[in-house]
Parts: structure tokens; C-alpha cells; sequence
């Protein structure tokens, strides 16, 4: 991957070309022109009050350095970066509390068009919020869990009802250092006094804060936010999809769904199939309606129905230059606002859907759960009507991989046995064993200020390749979908021979597609049944696997990075360091909270020193924990593990199917 390449996901290169001989621009131009600000990138500019801004800079700038109220630079990077935490957990939240809500919203039988489609699933949760369900109306169980969870943004005084989720001794830890989230909007309002003028100035206790809002984000809101969407729409389970720019189509209608929220996408999956809908795009022209997806939303689309993504954050412009997308409905997060200005340049249609989002330039049709279908209607017929002003205007570069997605961690439990054995042992027994190293979470954005996407490919192959299973969310999973990773033949032809034998016997690809931004609870589900399947650590903290983000820009992923690191497991970041300013800060992000939760947060810039330090981490975690020590295609005495034929025997024998987990 050469430095000099803008993004390396499949098309963007010639797509980005193709525009740049037009004179459009894009995020990739903006990103060279417009370079950081030094103060700002390393934490030391501080704006919260009217006697600033204050930038904290000179030589000895840690020690010396003030703002006018005597602030020093280790409180103002920790103040910033508290403040990033508790955005990110709003943004995941406030998602969360609209799926919760809308919950509610079925259970009393107001919001029509949806219903509830996993009843196991709901019944799980239930019994995680001890809520009785055996005979119960399922509407009634629908109405109590959605209640229970609506408590967990309000509480004031507590705990989070999924704090028990987590291993004993990962509780024990949290409830040692005080960070315990009571409710989601009690910590955001909390981090958001404490960082006011004027408040608290020790950067230890300003990151415990932050430390209470990210968990707020994990276990309560994000959490949340999946376990109702799983609940709602299905959880998920093996699919086959496609991705990159090629699901366009250029002799249907295109319509793209972009943002984070499942709702409008889910009721559009099926609006676009009415035979009134297919005729009527067929009166225009067109073959049919293709709905597809971009960024998180069509994570969840393409995890449950296998729709096709489009791709990640940096393909979004790139889309609309295509010229084949008739109409791009876009909810919350992760939109850039460019996208109305160079769909001017095209036919494309923008449409804003959230009560919480409008951009100027777009159109805008609000989506209201208790007149879903009425709405997707609405949408689905100004993307048909604008399929006859398509031109030949645009890049119309149409290339793209296969891909398995739908990894639910339900899913990763019964492919280890099938429905009656279903469990983490295999997967705890081949680390144990050293046919699997460890475990990396590579999530994130993909990001114009590096080879977009190429963090991602570059780290993906060389981590399967030294064994270690990869489990995938948001835009990292579509980075690595549209190269091609995600299918089982990329085991066989990529990942070290543990891992290759493991991925063979299940038939899974090396890299688990789990989901959105939000289904990074997924990955805090799955280390917590290890830890409680035993052989390695009795908490999350311990464990061989390390998180990485090597393309970030959101807040929400500074939230997540925090979640992560709190519940035990070292975060490893791409780009420079948004706490660079303060080496006090720093150290309190990698050694201070790994001595207390076995969890860090670390930026690297060099994705060789990323994956280097990831190794590390795990290595080390094998040692601690008296693992074998990891050689390639040296491995110990384990089970064996059960292909699909053996499972299905076995299952054929107990009783009968009856859903996958
Ligand atoms: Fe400056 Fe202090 Fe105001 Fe920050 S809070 S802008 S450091 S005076
Ligand atoms: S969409 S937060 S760019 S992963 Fe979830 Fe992608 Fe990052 Fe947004």
C-alpha cells in the first residue's frame, strides 16, 4: 500500500480520479488542505469558558504552561478528552434509547408496522433483567424489558441493569475504582459539569469520570441498543452478501440507506419488494428497486437480510460520484455534510430522516415509527421517481467482493457445538492449545487522513496470518468485506495454520462481521463467556486479545476504545494522540488503568508498531495466564472440534431444530 494512495478500498482509487480530472472535490482534498491544528490534535487548546481560548504550549508547557483561570495542560487534555468520551456515549445512546423506546412502542401495539421477531432472544434479556416470561403474553415481556431498559438512561442512584453481565470479578474491579455507571444521561450530564470551568482539575479523577461514561456507553447503551434490535428484527446469523460500489445497479433503482439506525432500513427491506413498489419503479424504467446500504446502517441491513453495503465513512461521496444512486436517506452520525453538496453535481436525492438531523441542501422526510411503512413508501417512490434523471454523469466504477456477515455472539456460540452443546469451549481450547494466539476486536472508522482502509487490510491480513481470530464491527468489517476477507476461502488462503484448521472445521471466514458501531457489546458478551467458560481468565481482563481501532475519527470510537479498556482489555489506536500534549494524561491511559482494570488506551500511528504491540499483548497474556507459548502449526492436546455434518447428527439425534442457538 503506497503512501500516496487516498484509499484503498476496492474502486475508491479510480472513483477519487475520476473526480479529480472534474474538479470535485472530496473529503480526501479537504484532508490534505486542511492540516490539523497542532494545539488542538495534542489536547492543549482549551475553549470551555470565555476567557480562552487558552492554548497551553511552550517548552516545558506540561509543567509551566496555564490557561488564565491557572489550568495546566494535563486537566485541560483530560478535560477534552472526557468531553469526547461523553459525546460518543450520548450518540450510541441516544440510538439506544429510540430502539427502547420504540420497543415499548410494539409491546403496546402502537407502532404497527413492527413486530417482535425473536422471542428466545427476548426472553434471554428478561431473564437477564429477572423478568418473569414463562407463560407471559409476549407483548406484556416486551412491555417490562422495554421499561426496565428505558430505567437504565434516567437512573440517578445504582447500577446498570447489564452490569452483571460482566464477570464477578470485572464488577469487583469497577466497583473498586468507583466506576460503576448508575444511568446513561447521569454520566454524560456528570462528565459535562465536571469538565465546566472551574470544577475538577485532577486528570486522574476527570478520566475515572470518563472511564463511568464509557461503561455507560457499553453496557447500558450500546448493549441496549443491540439486544433490542436482535429482539425486534432477528439476531443474526450467517448471510451471504456482496459489497463495494458494484451493488449499484445500473438498471434499477438505487436506493442507499446511510447513518446508524435500523428502523427506516428494516421497514424498507420490505417496502421495496411490494409488487406496487417493483411496478411502479417498472413504469419509470427501471428492472427493480435495489436497496443497499452504507456505513452502520447497512451494517445491520446486510447482518440480518444480507443487503449489500456500499461500503464505509470515506465511500460516501464516492457513492454519489458514481452517479448510479438515485437516493440516499441518511438518520444519524457519521454523515458528512458534503454529501448534499456534491450530490448537486449528480441526480442524487439526499433525504434527512431523523427529528435530530437536517442538513442543508437535502430533502427531508421524517420517520415516525407508528407510520413506518407510510414513510419508507413516501421515500421508496422519490427514489423511483428521480431513477429517469439518472445521467450519463458519473465515475460509474461498479466492482465487488463477496462476503459473510451475521456473527451474533449467540451465533459464534452455537457454531462451537450446535444448539444443544453450543458453548465457548472449542474456542477456549484452541487458545489454550495455541492453534488460535488470541483474539483481536478490529473495529472503527476508515479515515481520508491515511490510505483510507488500508490500516484495516494491512493489519486484517497479518493478524490471521499469525493466528489470531479477528471479530469485526462497524466500518473496519465493511473495510475488510469490500477487500474480500470476509468469506471462509480467505482462512484457507491467508490465516496461519491454527487458525486455518479452526476456520476449516466450523466453515467460518478468519474475520467475524459482528455488526455496527453499537454491536461492539457483541464483543464484551463474547469475553465475558469466555471468562466464564474457564481455562483462561476468570474476567476479561487477562485475556489474549486487544482491541484496535487504526483508522478513528469519531468520538464515538474514544468512547468505545474506553469501554473496552475498563472492562479489561488493552486499545491500541491508529493516528496521533489526542492526549499528546500531557505525558501525565498518557501515562494515566496506559499504566495507571492497566494496573487497575488490566485495560489500556494507547495511540500509534505505525501500523507495524500496532500490530507489533498487539502481539505483545497477547503474548503476554499467554504467559501471565501459563498458555502454552505460541508457536506456528505447534500445537497442544485439545477436543476436537465438530464440523457441521457431526453437529447436524447430533442434533438430529437429540430433538428437534428449533432455532440456531
Ligand atoms: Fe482558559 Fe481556564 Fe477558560 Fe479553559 S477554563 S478557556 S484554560 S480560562
Ligand atoms: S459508521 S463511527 S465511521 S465505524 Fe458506525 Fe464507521 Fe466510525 Fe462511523
Amino acid at each position: 500500500m503506497s503512501q500516496h494512495v487516498k484509499s484503498d478500498a476496492r474502486g475508491a482509487e479510480e472513483i477519487i480520479e475520476w473526480g479529480e480530472s472534474r474538479n470535485i472535490e472530496t473529503c480526501f482534498d479537504r484532508a490534505e488542505k486542511l492540516k490539523p491544528c497542532p494545539i488542538g490534535a495534542v489536547g492543549a487548546c482549551c475553549k470551555v469558558c470565555h476567557m480562552g481560548p487558552c492554548r497551553l504550549v511552550g517548552k516545558n508547557a506540561e509543567e509551566e504552561a496555564r490557561g488564565v483561570c491557572g489550568a495546566t495542560l494535563p486537566t485541560v487534555a483530560a478535560r477534552n478528552f472526557l468531553r469526547m468520551i461523553a459525546a460518543g456515549t450520548a450518540a450510541h445512546s441516544d440510538h439506544a434509547r429510540g430502539m427502547a423506546f420504540t420497543l415499548l412502542a410494539v409491546a403496546k401495539g402502537e407502532a404497527k408496522d413492527f413486530k417482535i421477531t425473536d422471542v428466545r432472544k427476548l426472553y434471554r434479556v428478561a431473564g437477564y433483567l429477572n423478568i418473569e416470561f414463562e407463560g407471559r403474553e409476549v407483548n406484556a415481556v416486551a412491555k417490562d424489558v422495554a421499561e426496565k431498559l428505558i430505567e437504565d438512561f434516567g437512573r440517578q442512584k445504582g447500577e446498570g441493569n447489564f452490569i452483571t453481565r460482566a464477570p464477578k470479578k470485572t464488577q469487583e474491579r469497577w466497583r473498586k475504582w468507583g466506576i460503576v455507571p448508575r444511568g446513561v444521561d447521569r454520566e454524560v450530564c456528570e462528565a459535562m459539569h465536571r469538565t465546566n470551568i472551574g470544577v475538577d482539575h485532577d486528570p486522574d479523577h476527570l478520566l475515572t469520570q470518563g472511564l463511568r461514561t464509557a461503561l455507560a456507553d457499553g453496557w447500558l447503551g450500546s448493549m441496549i441498543s443491540t439486544d433490542v434490535t436482535d429482539i425486534l428484527f432477528g439476531t443474526p446469523k450467517p448471510i451471504k452478501a456482496e459489497a463495494s460500489f458494484g451493488i449499484f445497479k445500473e438498471d434499477e433503482v438505487n436506493l442507499i440507506v446511510h447513518g446508524h439506525e435500523p428502523l427506516l432500513a428494516e421497514i424498507l427491506v420490505d417496502v421495496v419488494g411490494e409488487p406496487e413498489m417493483v411496478e411502479y419503479a417498472k413504469s419509470k424504467g427501471a428492472k427493480g428497486i435495489n436497496l443497499g446500504g452504507m456505513c452502520c446502517t447497512a451494517n445491520e441491513v446486510l447482518m440480518r437480510h444480507g443487503i449489500p453495503t456500499a461500503g464505509g465513512f470515506t465511500n460516501q461521496e464516492l457513492g454519489i460520484m458514481t452517479g448510479l444512486i438515485d437516493a440516499m436517506t441518511v438518520d444519524v452520525q457519521c454523515i458528512m455534510p458534503a454529501i448534499t453538496e456534491i450530490s448537486k453535481k449528480f441526480h442524487t436525492k439526499v433525504i434527512t430522516t431523523s427529528e435530530k438531523a437536517k442538513i442543508k441542501g437535502a430533502m427531508h422526510v421524517e420517520f415516525d415509527e407508528h407510520r413506518a411503512k407510510e414513510v419508507a413508501r413516501e421515500i421508496v417512490k422519490i427514489a423511483v421517481d428521480n431513477f429517469p434523471n439518472r445521467t450519463a454523469t458519473g465515475s460509474h466504477i461498479t466492482d465487488k467482493a463477496p462476503l459473510v456477515a451475521g456473527f451474533s455472539h449467540e451465533y459464534i456460540e452455537y457454531m462451537q457445538g450446535g444448539t444443544w452443546r453450543g458453548s465457548f469451549r472449542p474456542l477456549n481450547d484452541a487458545i489454550i492449545a495455541g492453534r488460535v494466539r488470541g483474539v483481536v476486536g478490529l473495529a472503527g472508522c476508515d479515515n481520508p487522513r491515511v490510505p483510507s482502509t488500508g490500516l484495516h487490510h494491512f493489519l486484517a491480513k497479518e493478524l490471521i496470518k499469525n493466528d489470531i481470530l479477528i471479530v469485526s464491527t462497524g466500518c473496519g468489517s465493511a473495510a475488510c468485506g469490500s477487500a474480500g476477507f470476509l468469506t471462509p476461502e480467505t482462512a484457507l488462503e491467508q490465516a496461519g495454520p491454527g487458525l486455518r484448521e479452526v476456520c476449516e472445521a466450523i466453515g467460518i471466514p478468519p474475520i467475524l462481521h459482528l455488526g455496527a458501531c453499537v454491536d461492539n457489546s457483541r464483543i464484551l458478551t463474547i469475553a465475558s463467556a469466555m471468562a466464564a467458560e474457564g481455562g483462561l481468565s476468570d474476567e476479561i481482563g487477562g485475556m489474549p486479545a486487544v482491541g484496535i481501532a487504526p483508522e478513528w475519527m469519531s468520538e464515538k470510537a474514544i468512547a468505545i476504545g474506553c469501554y473496552f479498556a475498563a472492562s479489561g482489555v488493552p486499545v491500541i489506536f491508529g493516528g496521533d494522540s489526542p492526549v499528546e500534549g500531557s505525558t501525565e494524561v498518557t501515562k494515566i491511559m496506559t499504566e495507571v488503568w492497566f494496573e487497575r482494570y488490566m485495560g489500556a488506551l494507547h495511540f500509534e500511528p505505525d501500523p507495524e508498531k500496532i500490530l507489533a504491540m498487539a502481539i505483545k499483548y497477547i503474548d503476554a497474556a499467554r504467559e501471565r495466564l501459563k498458555l502454552r507459548k505460541y508457536e506456528p502449526g505447534k500445537f497442544g492436546a485439545e477436543r476436537v472440534l465438530m464440523d457441521m455434518a457431526a453437529r447436524r447428527e447430533i442434533e438430529k439425534a437429540a430433538k428437534p431444530h428449533i432455532g440456531i442457538y
